[in-house]
């Protein structure tokens, strides 16, 4: 692949090579062949995106919410009919299994007809003034330019989280897709060329950080949407945290937990565990590494949980029956190996170990699809895939412990027994840094809405995994796995402001809090 066949920036409308040299390749994580190659992009690709976002921007937010929706309903069609072809891209470039690749096209569709909907359902609250002769309500405004980072987990819905609610409220935006996923980003920009959405409302810069960063330090960004790992959102935070006005909404990682009680059915509490631990190859920023389980229920748990993790089909990604694909790439799996070791170091108790899992173990189950066949050479062979198991330990509780309490975004699981009453479910559960996801399995309705009220989570669930969140509920973490929501509908908050609109109906002025009005 030369330079010159790589694939483009879209900024202000056009395909651009951009003013850098350096051009970057997706590869599929489950071969390491090759699938496309594309432009990296510069500091200066990111200025030029953002005059582009700017110049648009007046125009852009003097349409009606209606209109502007209308761009985002032919996005939604072609996202539903092209729903299999792209599903097998996700698939392809990010390494999850087939139904997960679809639902991460669906997922999009849903957020954009969310977003797009409320266009006939517009926001804003009519609150009675105190004063009979006043009107007073809100109203939303669009903040301006806004600036999107994505990552490769969710490669088409996590960018329409973060696009979709922007562009409809009337913000122009720059988007730093992940440089593991740019074919899906590169697809979801023609989407938008196609629409006919006015040239510079929306742009795309492919790239690395370096790019993202530029977007971050720009003095024209008034809002920051990260999704992704703790380090960079707490990194992009800190940057922005210093400048009044401008915010970063930041959506990151968990060390999340499912809890079992004594109470806990357990035919769903090993399904739960199973989905929230193993689904995405453990690479969801919802994912389990933890299950705390209740010693009455331990050993039938534990024999349970390893009897399907020992069985659980690891294999090609596009084959209907596996259920954990590779990890996203090499040092993924290098940190996997690295964080599996420290827990041996901590004490780990080995149930399943897997890690080790050899290309030859991978079945060749699927036939070849008309995506691959248009788009890349499929090389048939697994040997240069990512390929890891589940590793599955159990460890006497110490709250310090790094193995419970750093995240791995891997198929890395802690077993750990409690004794007592909830409480201490409940103190395991919270002692890490992150709070972002976890789930409580019990029959017992207290214990279920002590879980709901105290576990310091954004996203909690009952006898159900902690995985699946649907994009019409908030989502978003506490604590170390977030500072405001990027995602779900809430995204709103982060890309408006609100002014506070009061009328006076009268011909006299009457003030609240009885405040005279006597001149
Ligand atoms: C992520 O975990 O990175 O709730 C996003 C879910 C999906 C989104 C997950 N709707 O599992």
């Amino acid at each position: 692949m030369s330079a010159d066949d790589s694939r483009r920036h879209y900024i202000d409308g056009d395909w651009t090579t951009g003013t850098g040299d350096e051009t970057f390749t997706s590869e599929n994580p489950a071969t390491g062949e090759a699938l496309a190659s594309f432009h990296r992009g510069t500091e200066d690709d990111v200025d030029r995106a953002l005059a582009a976002a700017e110049d648009a921007y007046d125009e852009w937010r003097s349409l009606s919410y209606i209109d502007r929706a209308e761009y985002l309903w032919d996005i939604y069609h072609e996202l539903r009919d092209r729903h299999e072809e792209l599903g097998e891209i996700v698939t392809m470039e990010c390494g999850k299994e087939i139904s997960e690749g679809l639902a991460d096209v669906t997922e999009a569709w849903h957020m954009v007809e969310w977003a797009a909907g409320n266009a006939r359902h517009p926001h804003g609250d009519v609150v009675p003034s105190e004063i009979a002769s006043k009107d007073a309500y809100m109203r939303r405004k669009p903040k301006g330019v806004v600036g999107c980072i994505t990552p490769w987990n969710f490669p088409v819905a996590i960018p329409f989280w973060h696009l979709a609610v922007t562009l409809v409220e009337g913000n122009t935006v720059v988007w730093k897709p992940a440089e593991q996923t740019p074919w899906c980003a590169h697809i979801i920009a023609e989407m938008f060329e196609d629409s006919g959405i006015p040239d510079g409302v929306f742009n795309l810069v492919q790239g690395y950080g370096d790019a993202g960063n530029a977007i971050v330090e720009d003095d024209r960004v008034e809002t920051v949407l990260f999704t992704g790992s703790a380090e960079v959102g707490h990194q992009i935070a800190s940057k922005v945290g210093g400048e009044p006005g401008k915010i970063a909404a930041c959506e990151m990682g968990g060390k999340n937990a499912v809890v079992i009680t004594e109470e806990a059915d357990l035919d769903i509490a090993v399904h739960s565990a199973v989905m929230s631990s193993f689904k995405t190859t453990g690479q969801r920023c919802v994912s389990s590494e933890r299950l705390i389980v209740h010693e009455d229920v331990y050993d039938e748990f534990k024999e349970r949980f390893v009897d399907v993790a020992e069985d659980i089909a690891v294999g090609d990604p596009l084959a209907e029956d596996t259920f954990m694909g590779p990890l996203i790439e090499s040092d993924q799996v290098e940190k996997f190996n690295r964080y599996n070791d420290l827990a041996r170091e901590e004490g780990a108790n080995v149930l399943v170990d897997r890690a080790d899992l050899g290309a030859e173990e991978i079945p060749d189950g699927h036939e070849d699809s008309a995506a691959e066949a248009a788009d890349s050479e499929r090389s048939g062979s697994f040997e240069n895939g990512h390929w890891v198991g589940p590793f599955v330990y159990e460890i006497d509780y110490d709250e310090d412990l790094r193995c419970i309490n750093e995240e791995v975004f891997g198929p890395h699981v802690a077993l750990l027994e409690y004794s007592g009453d909830f409480d201490r479910a409940l103190e395991m559960h919270n002692s890490v840094d992150y709070g972002l996801a976890g789930a409580i399995i019990s029959e017992d309705y207290r214990q279920i809405n002590q879980f709901r009220d105290e576990a310091e989570i954004g996203l909690a669930y009952g006898n159900l995994p902690c995985i699946g969140a649907e994009v019409h509920l908030p989502f978003g973490g506490v604590k170390k796995s977030g500072n405001g929501l990027p995602s779900g509908r809430e995204v709103i908050e982060a890309v408006t402001e609100r002014t506070a609109w009061t009328l006076n109906n009268s011909k006299d002025i009457e003030m609240a809090q009885g405040l005279s009005a006597d001149i």
